[in-house]
């Protein structure tokens, strides 16, 4: 694909030349060839061998300016070059993936990287390691203007980008992770505009750069990202008039693993327990509780146990559970486990404070406090010996109507729970109508 491309290139540019050259003043149309076979403004630079160089720097101290300088990243392995670049010339390098990743230049831990000494130049696709540690030692170190550096990854150096005299750079989509990110000098732009595409971190917006640093604390490490769009909620000020307006953030699309030994560790008649073992990622949040198929509550990380209470008894009921991690990812794969309820012969206890509040020739009010039983359900009230009504649990009080003047009467009281289980001691209380 690649090569193709190059081949049209020289195609196109051959075609030029040959129309420039078969014109009376070719000389003056400005077209300069200095030492063949170089007819072309695109080097190609490939360690493996097959290109026009097999070193970057070999290519850029053959290139003029303005030139591009195409550097493979390897078919069957990643290739490292192994160099400290001088970019004195004010071209366009720009390293491939052929589907071994970005290729690598790597400075062995001396001097600086790469060295832009020519402005206007444009350094993209590379991933930048392993500066030297003296003062200055750089992954790119900037002694000029006007130059783009973006999409690289700069990592393992003294400095990610240091500008000595420098300004007017613009540099975006790069992923920073060293001792220091930068040293800025004059005023430079630090991101793009927001634009969809897949960006160095994996995100779905190009903007700014990821800021990382070695000890996990880098900006775009502990930004917040709450519309997760994978750019950061607040911009990065880098220096005075060095701003990354849209700093990257951290972009992970992993789920948590699922909790372990998940199982049913008490219940009786209207409850069942369950606990379980967390996941251990490090961004596990919490875990999604559904009971027979609904959800029901969120149980944040560190708890470990869901008690499902109300249930009826003798009853089976499955809990199902879903990891999910701080950045909302879902796992997907289901943990279940089913148990059931106990059986329950157990009534509730009786009503207690049974008393006439209030009455009158035709009505005599009682009240009472229910049971504190857990499956306490209704009272059975009867008056005279005579069946009347379930009163609900909390109602908690019932008024005979429809009574004659000065006659007496008597309720009767017996407490049911949830499984129709009966109390079979009677509270019972007299009272009489007014006369
Ligand atoms: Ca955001
Ligand atoms: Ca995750
Ligand atoms: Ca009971």
């Amino acid at each position: 694909m690649v090569i193709n491309k190059i081949g049209i290139e020289h195609l196109i540019i051959t075609l030029l030349l040959a129309l420039y050259f078969t014109g009376s003043s070719a000389a003056a149309n400005g077209i300069i060839v200095t030492g063949a076979p170089t007819t072309t403004f695109t080097l190609t630079v490939n360690a493996a061998g097959g290109a026009d160089y097999k070193k970057i720097q070999d290519a850029v101290d053959n290139a003029g300016d303005g030139y591009t300088i195409l550097v493979s990243g390897g078919v069957t392995y990643t290739l490292t070059y192994y160099e400290n670049l001088n970019v004195n010339r004010s071209v366009k390098l720009k390293g491939i993936d052929n589907g071994r990743g970005m290729p690598v230049v790597n400075a062995s831990k001396k001097g600086s990287t790469i060295i832009l000494n020519a402005s206007n130049s444009t350094i993209e696709g590379f991933t930048i390691v392993n500066s030297g540690s003296l003062s200055g030692d750089a992954g790119i170190r900037i002694n000029s203007r006007n130059n783009t550096i973006r999409n690289n990854t700069i990592t393992r150096n003294n400095y990610g980008i240091y500008m000595a005299v420098s300004g007017n750079n613009y540099i975006y989509n790069n992923y920073f992770n060293n001792t220091n990110n930068f040293k800025t000098n004059g005023s430079n732009k630090w991101n793009s505009t927001k634009t969809a595409g897949k960006n160095i971190n994996g995100g779905p917006f190009i903007g700014g750069n990821f800021w990382a640093n070695p000890s996990g604390t880098g900006y775009s490490q502990k930004c917040a990202d709450y519309n997760r769009d994978g750019i950061c909620d607040i911009s990065y000020t880098l220096a005075i008039n060095n701003k990354d307006y849209l700093p990257l953030a951290i972009n992970d699309t992993v789920p948590p693993a699922s909790v372990t030994k998940l199982s049913n560790v008490s219940y009786n008649s209207y409850y069942i327990k369950w606990n379980w073992t967390d996941p251990i990622d490090k961004d596990f949040s919490r875990v999604m509780i559904y009971l027979d198929g609904k959800f029901k509550i969120n149980v944040s990380k560190g708890i470990k146990n869901y008690n499902a209470t109300g249930l009826l008894a003798n009853t089976q009921h499955t809990i199902s559970t879903r990891t999910v991690d701080i950045y909302g990812n879902i796992n997907t794969t289901w943990m279940n486990n089913t148990a059931r309820t106990a059986a329950d012969s157990i009534p509730p206890a009786n009503v207690s404070g049974l008393k006439n509040v209030s009455y009158a020739k035709v009505y005599i009010k009682w009240t009472w406090i229910d049971p504190p039983d857990k499956d306490f359900s209704k009272v059975m009230v009867y008056l005279d010996g005579k069946f009347k009504i379930n009163v609900s649990k909390g109602i908690k009080n019932y008024n005979a109507t429809g009574l004659l003047a000065g006659t007496q009467h008597t309720i009767a009281t017996r407490t049911v729970d949830v499984n129709g289980n009966i109390n079979a001691t009677w509270t019972n209380h007299t009272a009489r109508t007014a006369p």
